[in-house]
């Protein structure tokens, strides 16, 4: 398992050094397994924030060998890009091991938060920009406004007599969203409370293409953090999708670097209604899903 911290991003890979080989594949990110594993990556990419579940299998032309996974710092705030020694893997024969196994396809059954979004039908539609401005101003656009939250803001409107920051929108929960997100190939869009899956990623002229970062992202993914610094800003965009499942009350979005965050690259959306409502599409959308505890997939 991988993860990330601070305000950095970086991608990892396993060095050939000409001794030791490995492959990767890639199970779950953000703790949501994809819905077909394993995926055969070239690179794990990780902001602040994301995390990474992989099944990595190494062999050596003469044991035991050492193979060292790098770290690519990429798309950072403070534009240092260079490259580190991540960690090393120590690789021993296992006797009486003469190949290595394959791990089959597998799909696990889903809760129902996690269903499938990918014929959804969204009930709202909205725009999302983390953009920073002149004046190291860090603010995120949400359905025409640019918003800032910062310790002096969050101060007036206590000072004014509020109890919290204004928001930026209202959900009812239950409800499916569609946000087409812009900039998160500068900044790393995290969400609390609910995990989104890309739908797809557009062009300028709304056509959609394929992301081809390592084979690390695909439309269908679920993600709480995202930052794709392959993207091209200002042509490329993301489709997410988020149901507003069961919670109500606050739910923050900001950029996973915090340095951004702190500067005001952070909102609240409200999300209202009955506590426990589901999203009544995510079982058609995807029959198999379960509300309640895990049921175990039987056959
Ligand atoms: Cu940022």
């Amino acid at each position: 398992m991988l993860f990330v911290s601070l305000d950095q991003a970086y991608k990892f890979f396993a060095d050939d050094d000409g001794n030791g080989k490995c492959s990767v594949q890639l199970l779950a990110k953000d703790g949501i397994y994809l819905s077909k594993m394993p995926r055969s990556i070239d690179a794990v990419h990780l902001a602040s924030g994301n995390r990474a579940d992989l099944a990595v299998s190494c062999q050596c032309e003469t044991y035991p060998c050492v193979v060292t996974v790098k770290a690519e710092e990429e798309g950072t705030n403070n534009g240092v890009i260079g490259m580190k020694e991540a960690f090393s893997l120590k690789i021993k024969e296992t006797l009486g091991v003469s190949s290595t196994p394959i791990l089959p396809e597998t799909s696990v059954r889903r809760p129902c938060y996690v269903a499938d979004m990918s014929r959804a039908v969204p009930d709202r539609f909205h725009q999302m920009e983390f953009q920073h401005l002149a004046g190291d101003r860090h603010v995120i656009y949400w359905d025409g406004h640019d918003h800032e939250m910062t310790v002096q803001s969050t101060q007036e409107h206590k000072a004014a007599g509020s109890s919290h920051h204004p928001f930026i929108d209202h959900w009812e929960v239950g409800t499916l969203h569609e946000i087409h997100a812009n900039g998160q190939m500068k900044h790393p869009g995290h969400f609390h409370v609910n995990p989104f899956q890309i739908a797809s990623v557009l062009q300028e002229n709304n056509s959609e293409t394929n992301l081809k970062a390592d084979n690390y992202f695909q439309a269908g993914d679920f993600h709480d953090t995202i930052f794709i610094p392959t993207m091209k800003l200002g042509y490329e965009s993301l489709v997410l999708r988020m149901q507003a499942d069961r919670h109500v009350g606050k739910m923050a979005l900001h950029c996973h670097f915090l340095a951004h965050e702190d500067d005001g690259m952070m909102a609240y959306i409200d999300i209202q209604g009955k506590q426990g409502t589901v999203c009544k599409q995510a079982k058609e959308l995807q029959p198999s899903c379960y509300e309640d505890a895990f049921e175990p997939m039987t056959k």
